[in-house]
């Protein structure tokens, strides 16, 4: 019995789908052009496609579970169910206009042209807002159609806004906030959904851990209340006394979001030595 996932053959899912894998204990040799591997040291197939087939895939049941990017399981509407959010691939799908014509909403879009390869999802976006407008639907360089005439608008995936704005163009409205997820098939069976829990605990770990840093640090007794209270810990920090007297090491697990709002805090209040290291599971 194995798990068949679908994972981007190349591109911008590519390597962090790979790493992803890795980091959760899963032995992958894969050699460029090679459609498909098996793990080594899990019961894991893996399918290399390109990331509009994926979804198509998944819903078949030629994979049982696939990496993609979220506008592409939306774009696509196949039949599947998204697991979890994989914190990578961040990008939004937004609508952009000349950079010289004035946006005062929506109504700005009506009886406009607007490019793109997201069909689906545009249309879906104009009919929310009440708006007419034509899509001409193309499958790559979107971003030169107002500059060539084909165009009055686009609508493309968004990361650094370096394209957009090296062709000229503003970025107006955004239609979704995109991520790789895991997506699985409607109907696995039991077996496949114990492989599949077994992965995503794994998953869960990875991204807990990627968030949260390990901190060290000295307190001076006097303040260590103080310098705990600051800091919240998986139940709360460890605290253990230094051979000086007078002072103790403090260790705790720091989100990365909170991480240098707290970093100063801890400064102010007397702390030294700090010391953040990265974690590699993390379980609760
Ligand atoms: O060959 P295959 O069909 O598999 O690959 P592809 O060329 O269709 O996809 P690829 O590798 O470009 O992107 C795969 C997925 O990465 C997308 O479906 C998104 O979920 C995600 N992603 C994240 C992005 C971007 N960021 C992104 N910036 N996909 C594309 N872009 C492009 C965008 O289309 C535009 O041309 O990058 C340009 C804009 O980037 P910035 O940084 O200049 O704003
Ligand atoms: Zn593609």
């Amino acid at each position: 019995m194995k798990l068949k996932i679908a994972i981007q053959k190349s591109g911008r899912l590519y390597d962090d789908s790979i790493l992803l894998l890795k980091e959760c204990g899963i032995g992958i040799s894969h050699r460029p052009n090679q459609l498909k591997t098996e793990a080594s040291n899990f019961p894991l197939e893996i399918f290399f496609l390109r990331d509009d087939d994926i979804p198509q895939y998944v819903e078949d049941a030629v994979a049982d579970i696939g990496v993609v990017g979220e506008n592409v399981v939306f774009e696509t509407e196949k039949q599947v169910d998204v697991v979890e959010k994989l914190g990578f691939g961040r990008c939004r799908l937004s609508i952009a206009i000349n950079r010289t014509e004035t946006y005062t909403g929506v109504s700005s879009i009506h009886g406009k042209r607007i490019a793109t390869s997201y069909p689906v999802l545009v249309k879906q976006f104009l009919q929310r807002n009440g708006v007419e407008a034509e899509i001409h639907e193309i499958s790559g360089s979107v971003e030169i159609a107002p500059g060539i005439g084909l165009a009055d608008a686009i609508c493309d995936l968004v990361s650094s806004g370096s394209t957009l704005l090296t062709n000229g163009l503003k970025e107006v409205e955004t239609i979704l906030q995109s991520e790789a997820v895991l997506i699985r098939n409607l109907h696995l069976d039991p077996e496949q959904i114990k492989l599949l829990d077994k992965l995503l605990f794994r998953i869960k770990a990875v991204k807990k851990a990627r968030n949260n840093k390990y901190i060290l640090l000295n307190a001076p007794n006097h303040n260590l209340q103080k310098i705990v209270s600051l800091l919240p810990g998986m139940k709360s920090p460890t605290v253990v006394p230094l051979a000086e007297p007078g002072w103790s090491s403090v260790h705790s697990v720091l989100n990365e979001n909170e991480f240098w709002e707290i970093i100063e805090k801890l400064k102010e209040a007397g702390a030294q030595g700090i010391l953040v290291v990265p974690i590699e599971k993390m379980i609760l």
